[in-house]
């Protein structure tokens, strides 16, 4: 059993095999009742509650808190997830920060191979990240994923308030601060 079945399971699937189609009710925190609705809406398994929320999120949340349905999503994908072991086989990193903190600079730095005068040329002139920014490098021979979180109020909201398409599998969280820029940090 995996440490995330153990912590995300109720105890009669957590040795259980063929995770995408446990009903939704072998998720830790939900109840049977919330389960028929669940089911009622076509997410009746692990598998379709991590692909196909999205288009019922709105008729979920007139009957139960975000905050549930949140936990529900992330439980499943992280579950399915560790399922297809993309977890092993590389890392998720999260950059995040207020808007001209540095992200997209010290992320292109990371990637960057060749000339230190070529490096600055294309640090100069960055315009803001707007919303989701994503790229991979290679550290020590592992797949690393970055993935920049644009700083602009309206994108920190949505962040917030969906973290579970943002969140999900995250490995490490960066946070970025420019120093010399007192008045913001
Ligand atoms: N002087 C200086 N400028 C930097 C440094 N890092 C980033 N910048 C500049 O700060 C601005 C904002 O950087 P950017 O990476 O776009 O910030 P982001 O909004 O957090 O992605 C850009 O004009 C960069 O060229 C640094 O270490 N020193
Ligand atoms: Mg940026």
């Amino acid at each position: 059993m995996s440490e995330l079945k153990d912590k995300l399971l109720k105890d009669e699937y957590k040795d259980k095999e063929d995770l995408r189609n446990f009903p939704v009710v072998a998720l830790l925190d939900i109840t049977e009742e919330e389960s028929k609705l669940l089911k009622e809406l076509g997410l009746d398994t692990i598998e379709n509650l991590s692909t196909k929320w999205s288009d019922q999120y709105a008729k979920m949340a007139k009957k139960v808190p975000k905050e549930r349905i949140n936990s529900w999503i992330a439980a499943s994908r992280l579950l399915l997830v560790e399922e297809s072991e993309k977890v092993t086989t590389g890392a998720k990193i999260i950059m995040v920060g207020i808007d001209n903190a540095g992200k997209t600079s010290l992320s292109i730095a990371l990637k960057h191979r060749g000339a230190l005068s070529s490096l600055f040329q294309r640090l100069n002139g960055l315009t803001p990240t707007r919303g989701l920014l994503r790229s991979k490098i290679e550290v020590f021979g592992m797949d690393v994923h970055l993935h920049e979180l644009g700083g602009q109020s309206i994108y920190r909201e949505d962040y917030l308030e969906n973290p579970q398409q943002y969140f999900v599998g995250t490995d490490t969280i960066i946070y970025v601060i420019d120093i010399q820029a007192k008045d913001r940090f």
